[in-house]
């Protein structure tokens, strides 16, 4: 009996090891890191949801049926809007498929290229904001939010010739004069910018203006617009490259009283990257407690399968960080976009595998749809994804249909009363 006793406990500590050399403790160890990913989601991007039903005597109805259904997210799911696309000459059915995409598969927005000093002044006095307000105008009326991209970009060389011909003086002058413009003309419509892209790879503007410059052009676009949210925005982060650079360059400006406002993090992914570096850099710029926004999305990777892999920890990591406020895409369409493989969407508009990923994360799991019947207490709760819902009452042969939206600033829970009429 005790031998058999030995022999079955050989038997499970032999079948241990073999589990622990077959990787088995690597997969237990990255099933618990996405346990706590999604728990960390559930906790952070959700709130409790009561709908009560009660009847006009204000008693509570039971046996109502409750349909939740999640039409838009709270958090940002962007993408960047190309220029192109917007514009008269582009082919009508290519610009459909586009246009539909951006409104169904997200819900901020940024120009691409539009508003970029180039594009609203490429020869000096010509100004035009033609591009850039048809696209804030389109992406108003489908209820994508846009942010600014960029005041000034900080490397020479995508500053127009006749920018860099300015005496300092002159250059000043048109920096000033800029800013206070687009800070004043989008008050309200676009609430936050980039100010100084790219200020780790580039000091055009401090070279010629002097390193105060910088404080300037925070100052002048938070006088013309107190409201909007100020971003510094770069590359090399996400990485671990420049990392350290971005938070001794961030300390420095808070330090001397730039209002830097948010911290956006650009992710041109091109190698491979794990969740572990990803959210090393997440972790590490949340020690300024400021926003921190994904703010320029796209995986170039071997195969499809890796960059769907590297995107789905992209999405999963930042929108588990509580620092974290949106991620924007690059662009989606091989069409029109810098980096054709990149692009989630082919040339002739197929998803990639990256797409479908995309779709399931933002659409079905960390998407709230509930369909219940109301307690004695008249009550139907659901722990749901901060953004609005259709909520649809049944009871007998009525309907109500009302239109709710749960925050982060909700009241928890957030109770929503339907008073049914008899
Ligand atoms: O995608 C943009 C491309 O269409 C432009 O030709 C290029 C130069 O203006 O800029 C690209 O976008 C850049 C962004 O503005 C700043 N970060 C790096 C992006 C990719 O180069």
């Amino acid at each position: 009996m005790r031998q058999w006793l030995v022999l079955g406990l050989l038997a499970i500590a032999s079948g241990l090891i073999h589990w622990l050399c077959s990787g088995g403790a690597q997969t237990m160890a990255a099933t618990t890191s996405a346990t706590k990913l999604d728990a960390s989601i559930r906790r952070l991007r959700t709130g409790d949801l009561v709908i009560r039903v009660v009847d006009s005597q204000q008693q509570p109805v039971a046996g109502a049926t409750v349909t939740l259904e999640q039409t838009a997210h709270d958090f940002d799911f962007g993408t960047a809007l190309s220029t192109q696309m917007f514009r008269p000459n582009v082919a009508a059915h290519e610009q459909a498929q586009y246009l539909q995409i951006a409104k169904q598969w997200f819900n901020a927005s940024v120009h691409e290229d539009a508003l970029k000093w180039y594009s609203t002044e490429p020869e000096q006095g010509q100004v035009s904001y033609a591009d850039a307000d048809r696209i804030l105008a389109w992406s108003e009326a489908n209820g994508l939010k846009m942010r600014g991209h960029t005041l000034f970009w900080a490397v020479e060389k995508w500053n127009q010739p006749w920018v860099r011909a300015l005496s300092p003086q002159e250059l000043r002058q048109a920096v000033e004069r800029r800013t206070t413009e687009i800070c004043h003309r989008y008050r309200g419509k676009i609430s936050e910018y980039d100010v100084l892209n790219e200020l780790l790879h580039g000091d055009f503007y401090q070279q010629r203006l002097g390193e105060g410059i910088v404080d300037q052009i925070f100052q002048w676009c938070r006088d013309a617009d107190p409201t909007a949210r100020l971003y510094v925005n770069d590359y090399d982060v996400l990485n671990g490259k420049l990392l350290d650079a971005y938070v001794h360059q961030i300390r420095s400006l808070l330090d001397r009283g730039v209002p830097v406002g948010g911290i956006g993090v650009q992710a041109h992914v091109r190698e491979p990257m794990t969740a572990a570096q990803i959210q090393h850099c997440l972790d590490t710029l949340a020690q300024f407690r400021l926003p921190i926004k994904i703010t320029e999305l796209g995986v170039v990777a071997a195969t499809e399968a890796e960059q769907a892999r590297i995107l789905k920890d992209l999405y999963t990591v930042a929108f588990a960080h509580p620092a974290v406020t949106g991620i924007l895409m690059w662009g989606f369409w091989a069409g029109a976009n810098w980096e054709p493989a990149a692009a989630i969407f082919k040339h002739n508009f197929e998803p990639t595998l990256a797409a479908r990923t995309y779709q399931d994360l933002v659409f079905n799991q960390w998407w709230t749809k509930v369909n219940g019947k109301t307690n004695s207490s008249g009550v139907v709760a659901a722990q749901a994804f901060f953004g609005r819902y259709q909520v649809t009452v049944r009871a007998g042969n009525h309907s109500t249909i009302r239109t709710v939206s749960l925050t982060p600033q909700s009241p928890m829970p957030q109770v929503v009363t339907i008073t049914l009429p008899f």
